[in-house]
């Protein structure tokens, strides 16, 4: 059930459903050994979508800006291992929307609350843009936007739902995209939130 969204974009609908449970599980395990936070942007904004990483890298913001780094900036703790699940499940998606050989070394995990947005913008911080990045949504739905190369663009909007995959490669890496308020509401599996994964290439 797989449809392009632009090129290089493809979205492989309900791709993660069967391994949804194991996917939430591992959230959790990973949110135990390094909690999911709030982070405060260098502009001195708390994040209203609250994260975490699991790899070699993660992704993290403080007041000196954006980076990739070995560990959390807030308790100067390694990140935890990324579960043998994510690795093999992001590189099957991404050979399957086209872009074989995929090895992610990062994934930022987003936890969306009732209210919670991201304002649009473009993921350019990895070494290589030509690897591609690989999504996954897990529980309440979410208001994707998917904008131009340019920040005024006009965006399309696109449903993310639970166990949806998006690879988002070729020339679609660097469009600019955001997320809409999350609505309120209750999924069975996850309860009042939304998780996304994304599975970077970093260095
Ligand atoms: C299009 N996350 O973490 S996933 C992000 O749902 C991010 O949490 C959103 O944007 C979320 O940076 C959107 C879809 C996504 C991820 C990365 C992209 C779309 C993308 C990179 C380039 C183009
Ligand atoms: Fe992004």
């Amino acid at each position: 059930w797989q449809e392009t969204l632009a090129e290089g974009a493809v979205i492989l609908r309900r791709r993660a459903r069967e391994d949804a449970e194991a996917l939430y599980q591992q959230i959790m395990a990973i949110a135990e050994q390094n909690p999911f936070a709030h982070r405060i942007t260098p502009g001195g904004h708390r994040m209203s979508v609250a994260m975490t990483n699991c790899g070699d890298f993660g992704w993290s913001v403080d007041s000196r800006g954006y980076q990739y780094q070995q560990q959390d900036n807030l308790n100067g703790r390694k990140w935890p291992a990324m579960p043998p699940l994510f690795r093999t499940l992001a590189q099957q998606a991404a050979s399957e929307a086209g872009f074989p050989g995929f090895n992610p070394d990062a994934c930022l995990l987003n936890r969306y609350e009732p209210g919670a947005k991201l304002t649009l913008h473009q993921d350019k911080d990895e070494k290589d843009l030509r690897q591609p990045i690989v999504s996954v949504s897990l529980g309440l739905p979410a208001v994707f936007q998917f904008g131009g190369f340019e920040r005024g663009d006009s965006t399309q909007r696109v449903l993310l739902e639970h166990g949806d995959i998006v690879v988002w490669g070729g020339p679609s890496r660097l469009r600019y995209h955001g997320i809409l308020p999350l609505k309120p509401g209750v999924h069975p599996l996850v309860g009042a939130w939304r998780y996304n994964l994304t599975f970077r290439r970093a260095f």
